[in-house]
């Protein structure tokens, strides 16, 4: 017979939204550990987690130690800090978070790109440093988004609901993925590089993959050209960061937004160092209402998982894997 729900080990890795534990402790045993490491668990408790609630790495060594787990619910739509293919050859499903924070992230993309164009943040600096009084209006900015051409790297969920924004907005749109997306009007470049080459304004929303590593290089920059705006709201580890500080010292590309860098929360101080580059913490889903959505199909996807047998929403890599 199977183990009533309230009978069963949930394993909270690291730091999470508080909804997660207090949700997951109306229906579980819940046990938390501050990072996904098999030696921070007594063999008796190892032997008895079924599932994960993480936003924290979760690696091969972690999955194999836990001989009873299923499924591993991953905080967030990007899982590239789980180790998914692991996981699937070992018929333990993982889930993640999509669509419930593509409009969110998507309006941050937006609010990112304008304010690397149009100086906001540092006009209000000059505002409150009382310089309106002491020196006179802040600048003319020397960058405008009238007029330009818009490529999406990655039109996905979140590319989608970016290029919707920027149509609004009055810009054309071009985009590169792996594929052209059916029945989508939008120009296709089945290159990263010609992309850059065709617009001026590139938004980099892609996965963290092998695939997509270091995908934006000097090269691509250069092809984006002298007035180009590169912003990154997907992740870190697909741009160059030694190469887009380069470019946005020496002119080759004009201004930078980035909320994603490859080690959080470590920002290279080449790029901290640069007044063309526009640097957030990572904030693209952090609103309460997202985060809390974002926090809640977490939990419904273990609580599916264990009452129905089907996960809400399984990634590609372990959508065929079954429960029992
Ligand atoms: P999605 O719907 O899966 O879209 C990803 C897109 O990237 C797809 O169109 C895919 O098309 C394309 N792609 C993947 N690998 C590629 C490659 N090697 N070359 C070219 N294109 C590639 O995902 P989403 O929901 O839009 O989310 C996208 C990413 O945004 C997440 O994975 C996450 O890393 C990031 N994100 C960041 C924040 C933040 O706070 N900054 C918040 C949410 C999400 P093809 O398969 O045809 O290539
Ligand atoms: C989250 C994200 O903030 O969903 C994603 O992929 O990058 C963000 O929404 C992140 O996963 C947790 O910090």
């Amino acid at each position: 017979m199977s183990e009533p729900l309230s009978e069963m080990t949930v394993l909270v890795v690291g730091e999470l939204n508080k909804r997660i534990p207090a949700r997951l402790a109306e229906r579980f045993r819940v046990v938390r550990v501050d990072r996904g490491d098999p030696a921070l668990l007594s063999e008796e408790l190892r032997a008895k987690v079924r599932g994960i609630a993480a936003m924290a790495p979760i690696d091969a060594a972690l999955i194999d130690s836990l001989p009873k787990l299923e499924i591993i619910a991953s905080f967030g739509v990007g899982y590239d800090g789980v180790n998914a293919r692991h996981a699937a050859t070992r018929k333990v499903m993982v889930t993640n978070t999509p669509d419930v924070l593509t409009e969110e992230v998507a309006d941050t993309a937006l609010g990112l790109l304008i304010n690397t164009v149009r100086e906001l943040s540092r006009a209000e600096d000059w505002l409150r440093q009382g310089r309106w009084i002491s020196e006179g209006h802040y600048r003319l900015t020397p960058l405008t988004l009238r007029g330009r051409k818009a490529g999406i790297f990655g039109m996905g969920r979140i590319g989608l609901a970016i290029a919707r924004r920027l149509e609004a907005l009055g810009l054309s749109i071009a985009y590169h993925n792996r594929n052209p997306v059916e029945g989508l009007g939008y120009a296709y470049h089945p290159t990263l590089k010609g992309l850059a080459g065709a617009v001026d304004t590139l938004i980099a929303v892609v996965p963290g993959t092998v695939s997509t590593a270091r995908a934006v290089n000097a090269e691509v920059l250069e092809a984006l050209g002298p007035a180009g705006v590169f912003v990154n709201i997907g992740r870190g580890s697909t741009v160059d960061e030694q190469a887009l500080a380069r470019a946005l010292a020496d002119g080759t590309i004009a201004a930078a937004g980035l909320d994603v860098f490859a080690d959080e929360p470590n920002v290279p101080q080449a790029l901290l160092d640069l007044p063309n580059a526009t640097l957030l913490p990572h904030v693209g889903s952090a609103s309460v209402h997202t985060r809390d959505a974002m926090a809640d199909l977490v939990v419904d996807n273990l609580v599916s998982w264990f009452a129905e047998g089907r996960p809400l929403t399984a990634v590609p890599e372990t959508a065929h894997v079954k429960a029992g």
